[in-house]
C-alpha cells in the first residue's frame, strides 16, 4: 500500500515495479515496528546468504549489526560511475559520461525481471531537517534490506519524508537500485541529472547503493544547487564555541582519506580546554549551504549519521567517533573477535583478536594473521553509526536553518608544497585556491608515491556536472555573498621532514590552527601576505604545550618554496586547459596572477 498520494511518486513507482517485477513490494514507514521486523528477517537468513547479518553482543554494542559484502564489492567505483547529460559537455572532462537515452537502453534489460522472487522496499527519505528549507526528498526503491536499514541511520527515513514533499510536487530524486546478481562486470552507478534520477545495479557496497549519500547529496545535488543558486559540496560543517560563548562555523573540504571525519570530531588541546573552547560536529562529510534571509551563507548537514571508515580509529585517534558507533551501528567488513562477538579493525587498540573472523569471513588466529601480512579488516570497512551518538554532536544539527559559516577550509596532503595554513585574498581567489586543490597519493594505496592528483574542492569524484561551470558557480555565489562571505583558507596537516614524518601533530592540535582561522574571521590576528595568500605570523600560532614544535618549526611549517610552487604551476596548466571554454577566465586569470607573484 502506497504511503503518499502523490500522483508523481506512485507513478514512478509502478513504472519501476513494472520493469523489475518484484513478488512483493513493501513501503517503509520508518516505524520501530517494520524495523526490527525487517533486521528479525535479515539476521534469520542462513550463515551462506550475502545478504545476511548477524546481531553484534547485546551488552557490549546494543543494537549493533555486522555484515560483509563480496570481496569485489567493497568500495566506490569510479570507473563505473557516470553523468548522463544531453550533451558530453555538460558532464565536463572529469566526469564519465554517456548519453541518457543510450545508457537507459543499455540498463533497462538489466533491471527487467531483475526483482523477480525478490522484495522491493520502496524507501522515502529526506536529506536534511524535515521541515527545512534547505532539505529534498528522495525516493529509493531498493531490493535489499541492508540499504533499508543503513538508510535509516544515514537519512530522516519514512513517511514523515512524503509530508514534506506533499501532494503534487515532483521535486524528489528517483533511485533504482538492485544488488542483481553483484556482478562486478555490469555493475553501474548512474546519474541523470536532468531527471532527477539515480539506477545503481549490482554492488551492495555502501558508497554505490545508499543513494542518498554521494549519488543525490553530491552528485544531483551540485547540479540542482547550480540551477536553484545553492551549493553541495563534500565539506565537515563543524561548529567551535569560544569562551566568550560565541559559536563560529567552518565548514571543510579534503579528498577522501585525509581525515574529514577527524577534524569533524576534534577534541581541543588541554589548553584550549581550561579557557572555555569546545568543538561541535555538524557533519563530517556533505554540507549544503545557501544564502539565508540575513545574506550569510547558512550550512545544513544533509545527512542523518556517519558512514565512517574504521580502520584506524580509536580511542585516541577519534574518541567521539569511536563512542558514536558503540550502539545502533552497522559495521560492513571489519572483523569480528568470536570471543565475545564484537567488533576489530586495524588501529582499534594492540589487541587483534585471537580467535577471528577476517573481513572475507575465514575464521584465524589475528595477530599470526598480521605477522604474516594479512588484513583482518577490509581497509575501507565502515561504520554507519547514527549522529544522534555521537558524544559532541551540535545542539544544531536538527536547526531546519543550518548554520551560518564564517570560515570556508580547503586542504590536501601535500608533503612540501602546501604551508600549515593560508588565507586567500579574497572570494575569487579563494575558488582558485580551492580549484588548484591537490593530494599526493601515499604508500597505502597502489601504485607510485608522491604522485599528485589534483581534486579540486575534493569534488573530483562528487561534481555531478562540468566543473568549470561548477567554478562559475562558485564565483556567482560570491557575488551574491558579497561581503558576507565567508573567509576561505587552506590547511596542510602532511608537510614531512627529510626522513618523510610528518611534522605537525594533527588531530585535537589541529584546534591551534583553526583558532587562527577564526581570529581572522574576527579580524582578531595578523596576516603577513606571501604570493600565495595570507600567513599567520609565526609567534601567531599557539604552540604552547607542544614539547616537538617549537617557533622554527612553526616558521619551516609557513615556509613557501617558490620553486615548488612554479612547478605545480605548471601542473595546473594542463588540468585547467582540459576544460576548454569552459574555465572561468576568473579562474586563468588566478593563475597568472599567482605565477607572476611567485616569478
Ligand atoms: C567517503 C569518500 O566515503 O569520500 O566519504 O570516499
Ligand atoms: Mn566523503
Amino acid at each position: 500500500m502506497s504511503l503518499t498520494n502523490n500522483p508523481n511518486v506512485n507513478k514512478w513507482v509502478d513504472e519501476m515495479i513494472a520493469l523489475t517485477k518484484p513478488e512483493k513490494v513493501v513501503w517503509i514507514d520508518g516505524s520501530k515496528a517494520q524495523l526490527d521486523a525487517l533486521t528479525e528477517e535479515v539476521v534469520a537468513l542462513p550463515d551462506s546468504s550475502r545478504d545476511k547479518l548477524y546481531r553484534l553482543n547485546e551488552e557490549k554494542l546494543p543494537g549493533c549489526l555486522y555484515h560483509r559484502t563480496l570481496p569485489n564489492d567493497v568500495a566506490r567505483v569510479e570507473d563505473r560511475t557516470f553523468i548522463c547529460t544531453s550533451k558530453k559537455e555538460d558532464a565536463g572532462p572529469t566526469n564519465n559520461w554517456s548519453d541518457p537515452k543510450e545508457m537507459y537502453a543499455k540498463l533497462t534489460p538489466l533491471y527487467d525481471g531483475v526483482m523477480k522472487g525478490r522484495t522491493m522496499y520502496v524507501i522515502p527519505y529526506s536529506m536534511g531537517p524535515i521541515g527545512s528549507p534547505l532539505a529534498k526528498v528522495g525516493v529509493e526503491v531498493s531490493d535489499s534490506i541492508y540499504v533499508v536499514l543503513n538508510m535509516n541511520i544515514m537519512t530522516r527515513m519514512g513517511k514523515a519524508a512524503f509530508d514534506n514533499l506533499g501532494d503534487t510536487s515532483d521535486d524528489f530524486v528517483r533511485g533504482l537500485h538492485s544488488k542483481a546478481d553483484v556482478d562486478p562486470e555490469n555493475r553501474y552507478i548512474v546519474h541523470f541529472p536532468e531527471d532527477n534520477t539515480i539506477w545503481s545495479i549490482n554492488s551492495a557496497y555502501g558508497g554505490n547503493v545508499l543513494l542518498g549519500k554521494k549519488c543525490f547529496a553530491l552528485r544531483i545535488a551540485s547540479y540542482q544547487g547550480k540551477n536553484e543558486s545553492w551549493m553541495a559540496e563534500h565539506m565537515l560543517i563543524l561548529g567551535i564555541k569560544k569562551p566568550s560563548g560565541e559559536m563560529k562555523y567552518v565548514c571543510a573540504a579534503f579528498p577522501s582519506a585525509c581525515g574529514k571525519t577527524n577534524l569533524a570530531m576534534l577534541i581541543p588541546p588541554e589548553g584550549y580546554k581550561a579557557k572555555g573552547y569546545e568543538v561541535f560536529t555538524v557533519g563530517d562529510d556533505i554540507a549544503w549551504l545557501k544564502q539565508g534571509p540575513d545574506g550569510r551563507l547558512y550550512a545544513i548537514n544533509p545527512e542523518n549519521g556517519f558512514f565512517g571508515v574504521a580502520p584506524g580509529t580509536s580511542a585516541k585517534s577519534n574518541f567521539n567517533a569511536l563512542e558514536s558507533c558503540k550502539k545502533n551501528t552497522i559495521f560492513t567488513n571489519v572483523a569480528l573477535n568470536n570471543a565475545d562477538n564484537t567488533v576489530w579493525w586495524e588501529g582499534l587498540d594492540k589487541n587483534p583478536p585471537v580467535d577471528a573472523t577476517e573481513w572475507k569471513g575465514a575464521k584465524v588466529n589475528g595477530p599470526e594473521y598480521i605477522a604474516e601480512g594479512g588484513k583482518l579488516a577490509h581497509p575501507n570497512s565502515r561504520f554507519t553509526a547514527p549522529a544522534e551518538n555521537c558524544p559532541c554532536i551540535s545542539p544544531e544539527f536538527n536547526n531546519p536553518k543550518g548554520v551560518p559559516i564564517d570560515a570556508i577550509v580547503f586542504g590536501g596532503r601535500r608533503a612540501k608544497t602546501a604551508p600549515l595554513v593560508y588565507q586567500s585574498f579574497d572570494w575569487n581567489h579563494g575558488t582558485f585556491v580551492g580549484a588548484i586543490m591537490a593530494s599526493e597519493t601515499t604508500a597505502a594505496a597502489a601504485g607510485a608515491v608522491g604522485v599528485v592528483r589534483r581534486d579540486p574542492m575534493a569534488m573530483l569524484p562528487f561534481c555531478g556536472y562540468n566543473m568549470g561551470d561548477y567554478w562559475a558557480h562558485w564565483l556567482d555565489m560570491g557575488k551574491k555573498l558579497g561581503d558576507k562571505a565567508p573567509k576561505i583558507f587552506n590547511v596542510n596537516w602532511f608537510r614531512t621532514d627529510d626522513e618523510g614524518h610528518f611534522i605537525w601533530p594533527g588531530f585535537g592540535d589541529n584546534m591551534r590552527v583553526l583558532d587562527w582561522i577564526i581570529d581572522r574571521c574576527d579580524g582578531l590576528a595578523e596576516a603577513v601576505e606571501t604570493p600565495i595568500g595570507f600567513e599567520p605570523k609565526p609567534e601567531d600560532i599557539n604552540i604552547e604545550g607542544l614539547s616537538d614544535i617549537d617557533l622554527d618549526v612553526v616558521k619551516d611549517l609557513l615556509s613557501v618554496d617558490k620553486s615548488l610552487w612554479l612547478e605545480d604551476c605548471e601542473n595546473i596548466k594542463p588540468f585547467f586547459e582540459k576544460f576548454g571554454d569552459r574555465l572561468p577566465k576568473e579562474m586563468a586569470d588566478q593563475l597568472s596572477a599567482l605565477e607572476a607573484r611567485l616569478a
